[in-house]
């Protein structure tokens, strides 16, 4: 995997890493090391009548159950990223500004280059599944896990204060910074320190390291995580700006999987370093002692978690249809809510100076002798026809089209695979094609054909809902930033459809059917992409 960092970035990661280090073994060449042991967080783990608490069952479960869940999460995340693998701080995601790049291509200029074309393949033996575009399954994966591991969250941080174990983990006093900076001193020069014994309480270092990840790193993820949702960034888009826009939500998304791969590579050589078969007992056992039986269950704990690596895996690709529904099905409730409230229509705040330098391409152009014939001709002799279970089925040429009321805003598009850009697009509203077609009853669906092709052959195709149809902001557009529709961007109709991810937006439009159910289609699940490449049917995140 080839990694690319920008310039000032490289000097931002060794300012962060190497100075700190310089800076200790400076302190322990002028002043010596201090003592032989570290400071201890200013608190032990006591009961208020100094009774040890040690670590009890509901610590040593949720501990296990969030081993098993942030690996799945980081190995999906890793097949997540590399479907776009550049990151950046700005929404358009032009190429050149990334500041980490996890491809060895730059985008070539003089040729299209979709975003398709860019994805990169990754190990499935250190990403879930792994290989090339397999989003679809991974972010199937990613979020059955997040259920898991916000769930594990909250029992564990719930019972945390209902026990009172709390200060094992909440600096109480700021002597924790200049204690966990000597403990910093001890472990970077090589003075392996006496340690306290963490079955009563935790050395400075650790506390703060621990307090860290469940209580800033954690809850970040989440945050970052939602801010990522196309749903909620166009109803609300203050809250992406909170991170600095969507592709900042994504690079501290990734940053903070990179932290936890450092957690756990330090965590666990700490635990191995400090000795193996205490530390094990403390945490699978829940006893104080130096017996084997902790390590040995510890490291059948550990093979089933690989095991779950292995297994899901398999399923990934042996049923990848059952992941796609288990998912779906953990997110019907989800699903209704977002529909239901108008809290989440989408609401232009963006304006014409916040339009992207550049906007990625996405899907196959059409390649049929049909819209090559129509785009010789600038799209005169197109008919978009609207039928189905419609009263009034239409046929309609682009001037008709653009006779009718127009609409347009400027909005934020988000690719499933990561990327984003904003863009204003004109043209006119389903909600006025609705009216014009007047659907009959049970038309709940409406299916939107391309005359282009889908990743496998096969019509481009995908399904909305009606109910989705009418809300603000989706169009038929013809126009993008004042201009008739580029070719590459869908030419000469294409559907938006703000609080969607971009691939339910069907570019190329050559139909429009209504129908009562998606499931008569394709493979029935409702689009191209969802038959195909198990893309979920919550669009909304
Ligand atoms: N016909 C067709 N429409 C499509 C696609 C496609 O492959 N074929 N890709 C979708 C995806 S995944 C995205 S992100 C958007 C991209 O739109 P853009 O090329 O204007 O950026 O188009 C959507 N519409
Ligand atoms: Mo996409």
């Amino acid at each position: 995997m080839v990694v690319i960092l920008s310039g000032r970035y490289i000097i931002l990661l060794v300012m962060i890493v190497i100075v700190p280090i310089l800076l200790a073994w400076l302190q322990v060449l002028v002043l010596g090391i201090h003592s032989a042991s570290v400071p201890v967080a200013g608190i032990t783990i006591g009961a208020p009548n100094g009774a040890p608490r040690g670590f009890p069952v509901w610590i040593r479960w949720t501990h296990f159950a969030n081993l098993l869940f942030i690996f799945l999460l980081i190995r999906s995340g890793l097949s997540i990223v590399m479907d776009h693998p550049r990151l950046y701080w700005n929404n358009g995601c032009t190429p050149g500004t990334e500041w980490l790049r996890l491809t060895p291509l730059e985008v070539p200029k003089d040729r299209i280059w979709t975003a398709n074309d860019d994805a990169r393949y990754i190990s499935p033996l250190i990403a879930l599944p792994g290989y090339r575009h397999t989003i679809g399954m991974s972010r199937s994966w990613h979020f059955i896990t997040d259920y898991g591991f916000i769930f594990v969250g909250i029992i564990y941080v719930g019972m945390l204060f209902a026990s009172g174990q709390w200060p094992r983990l909440v600096p109480t006093s700021w002597a924790i910074v200049p204690y966990a900076w000597e403990t910093f001193v001890h472990y970077v020069t090589f003075h392996f320190p006496a340690e306290p014994n963490g079955f009563y309480a935790y050395n400075a270092l650790q506390q703060l390291a621990y307090f860290a990840v469940v209580f800033i790193m954690a809850p970040l993820s989440i945050l970052t995580g939602i801010a990522m949702s196309p749903a909620v960034d166009n109803a609300f888009p203050w809250y992406p700006r909170i991170f600095s826009g969507r592709q900042g939500a994504r690079s501290i998304h990734f940053m903070l999987l990179c932290g936890y791969v450092a957690f756990v590579i330090m965590h666990v050589s700490l635990v191995f370093l400090t000795g193996a078969q205490r530390n094990f007992n403390h945490i699978v056992m829940g006893t104080d002692d130096t017996r084997p039986l902790g390590l040995i269950i510890g490291c059948i704990g550990l093979a089933l978690v690989v095991g779950s690596w292995i297994a899901a895996h398999v399923v990934a690709w042996r049923s990848p249809r059952a992941i796609q529904r288990f998912h779906e099905m953990l997110i019907l409730p989800l699903e209704r809510i977002m529909r239901a409230s108008t809290r989440l229509n989408p609401r232009e705040r963006y304006t014409r100076k916040d339009i992207s330098p550049y906007f990625w391409a996405n899907g196959k152009m059409p390649d049929s002798d049909e819209w090559k014939r129509l785009a010789a001709e600038d799209f005169h002799g197109y008919r978009l026809r609207v039928s189905g279970r419609v009263e009034n089925p239409v046929d309609l040429s682009l001037d008709e089209l653009r006779a009718l009321p127009r609409d347009e805003h400027v909005s934020l598009h988000h690719c499933i695979q990561g990327w984003s850009g904003i863009a204003q697009w004109g043209g006119i509203s389903m909600v006025r094609v609705i009216g014009l077609v007047k659907p009959l009853p049970g038309a709940s669906v409406v299916e939107f054909i391309s005359f282009g092709e889908g990743t496998f052959g096969g019509a481009y195709y995908d399904t909305q809902r009606v109910e989705d149809l009418v809300k603000p902001e989706c169009l038929l557009a013809y126009e993008m930033n004042g201009m008739p529709l580029p070719r590459v961007h869908g030419a000469p109709v294409r559907l938006r459809v703000e609080n969607q991810l971009g691939f339910k937006m069907v570019k190329w439009i050559r139909e429009i059917r209504f129908v009562e159910t998606e499931k008569a289609l394709g493979d029935g699940q409702g689009g191209a992409k969802e038959d195909e490449e198990y893309f979920d049917l919550l669009p909304y995140i």
